[in-house]
């Protein structure tokens, strides 16, 4: 009898716990980005960029914040890599400043400076033990390439390519995880669908999609050229990263569940079916293409893709790469009246929040843990990649050091993401949480902190000190297993 009940519980002590851990595959990390940490934003002979400028105009931020010092993390990236090596973990995410270490965008002009920085930096994490994982550009475009029409220039994809070149020429021996785009499609809404982010441009209708279209051509670009000539030499890896959030349906319809399925197509499928499959989904194509033919057009909104340009972009990855925060329930609705055009028109659903589900300082982010689960296994399904990074999970509050909230949101979002390794046989081989620091939160300047480490804004030394997350992190990774 009392030998029966030990046997009973240790076998819920072992199923509880000792089987969840991490596999020996999955490197725990953290992320940032250079606009919103590095500041320096006119130091050392950088030339300025689109979010230098578009924070520069009153109105634009909240409480007219700017990066222009943000996280200094241009003059503390040592004090940065200590507390990620004190922290355990083995990936950094960080982007590069484009304009940084090419001040008008083009090759001509190489910034030295620039190019030393990020070597430091990256030297800096591998004599810690920390891999670096690089994204090429988040959202800070400089300002030249924006006056010659930023991403509704086709060109934008030439230049990106030179620019990657640069990069790749530089970083390449210590990068083996490249990233080149962050989220395409929050350039396209927000910087020129609807004007929230830099360049500020509200062209919802149709430079969305040329937005879209250069996006994946500028991507291709930087792809190939580390294909031919690189990738033999470093042996690295290249992707995009694309925020996917969950879609449920609201009922069991399959009204709603095409409803679903088309927000997904509108909101994902734009940026990745072309690359991680071949072309614009097709729900995507056909929609656009109704809705401007009665809009008058004589063309689709949505541009085509040459058969040559198919070829080029389709297969453009090694892995795959996503950011994943919140869910959306999403409800059919009939077709829209013909009026001016946008993209949310030609989605035609309706999508909003479940009340149940926790809320975040931003107004976009609620928690939905099992909806992790649930994209891993949707990508899965639909683009069978061999390999899946998490680049970016978190949760924002207004700062406080016992984030008992991030905590709970992390636990329950890591837990999803083990079942989806262990019991979905999914490949999850990285996780940088974002993010490390609190940071610049674009339009809404520093009022949302996505950081396990707060920083101290009002000082000049924007002093760095952990919040309970970042202490429960830690003991995260040295466990390799969520604990309490
Ligand atoms: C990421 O985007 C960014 O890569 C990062 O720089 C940023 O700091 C972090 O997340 C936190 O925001 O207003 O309802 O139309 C997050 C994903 C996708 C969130 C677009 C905002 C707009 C949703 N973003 N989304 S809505």
């Amino acid at each position: 009898m009392t030998r029966f009940g030990l046997v009973i519980i240790a076998v819920a002590f072992y199923g509880a716990s000792a089987e969840k851990v991490f596999p020996d595959s999955f490197k725990f990390g953290a992320a940032g980005a250079s606009y919103q940490i590095e500041g320096a934003w006119n130091e050392d002979g950088k030339g300025p960029n689109i979010w230098d400028t578009f924070a520069h105009i009153p109105g634009k931020i909240k409480n007219n914040s700017t990066g222009d010092v943000a996280c200094d993390s241009y003059h503390k990236y040592k004090e940065d890599v200590a507390i990620l090596k004190d922290l355990g973990v083995k990936l950094y995410r960080f982007s590069i400043s484009w304009s940084r270490i090419m001040p008008d965008g083009t090759p001509y002009n190489i910034n030295q400076a620039g190019i030393d920085y990020y070597v430091n930096l990256v030297h800096e994490l591998i004599d810690n033990g920390i891999e670096p994982v690089v994204t090429l550009y988040h959202w800070d475009l400089p300002q030249h390439l924006e006056d010659l029409g930023g991403w509704l220039n086709p060109r934008i994809a030439d230049y990106f390519g030179d620019y990657a070149r640069v990069v790749y020429k530089t970083l390449g021996p210590y990068v083996k995880y490249w990233i080149t785009i962050n989220e395409p499609s929050t350039t396209c809404n927000a910087g020129y669908g609807q004007g929230a982010h830099a360049p500020g441009k509200d062209l919802i209708g149709d430079g969305i999609y040329l937005c879209a279209q250069n996006n994946a051509r500028a991507h291709a670009k930087a792809y190939r050229i580390y294909e031919t000539e690189f990738k033999q030499q470093y042996g690295g890896k290249v992707t995009i990263n694309v925020p996917i959030a969950m879609y449920y349906p609201k009922t069991t319809s399959s009204l709603d569940a095409e409803a679903a399925e088309r927000t997904f197509e509108f909101n994902v499928g734009l940026y990745a079916n072309a690359i991680f499959k071949s072309n614009w989904p097709q729900v995507v194509i056909d929609r656009v293409a109704n809705r401007s033919k009665l809009e008058g057009y004589s063309f689709s909104r949505l541009p085509e893709f040459s058969q040559e340009e198919i070829e080029y972009i389709s297969g453009t990855y090694d892995y795959f790469a996503l950011n994943m925060y919140t869910s959306n329930i999403v409800e059919y609705a009939d077709e829209g009246e013909i009026s001016t055009p946008t993209i949310w028109l030609d989605q035609g659903t309706i999508t909003s929040a479940d009340p149940s589900w926790p809320k975040s300082a931003s107004s976009w982010l609620n928690s939905d843990p099992p909806g992790i689960r649930h994209v891993l296994n949707k990508v899965q399904e639909k683009y069978n990649p061999s390999e899946i990074v998490i680049t970016e999970n978190g949760w924002s509050d207004t700062g406080e050091l016992d984030d008992q909230k991030r905590i709970t949101y992390y636990k329950e979002y890591m837990s999803n993401i083990l079942d989806a390794i262990l019991e979905d046989g999914i490949n999850v081989t990285g996780y940088t949480l974002w993010s490390l620091l609190d940071n610049f939160e674009w339009a809404e300047g520093f009022t949302q902190r996505f950081g396990i480490i707060q920083v101290d804004f009002d000082s000049p030394s924007r002093t760095r000190t952990y919040k309970s997350s970042a202490h429960w992190y830690k003991r995260v990774i040295q466990a390799r297993a969520i604990v309490d």
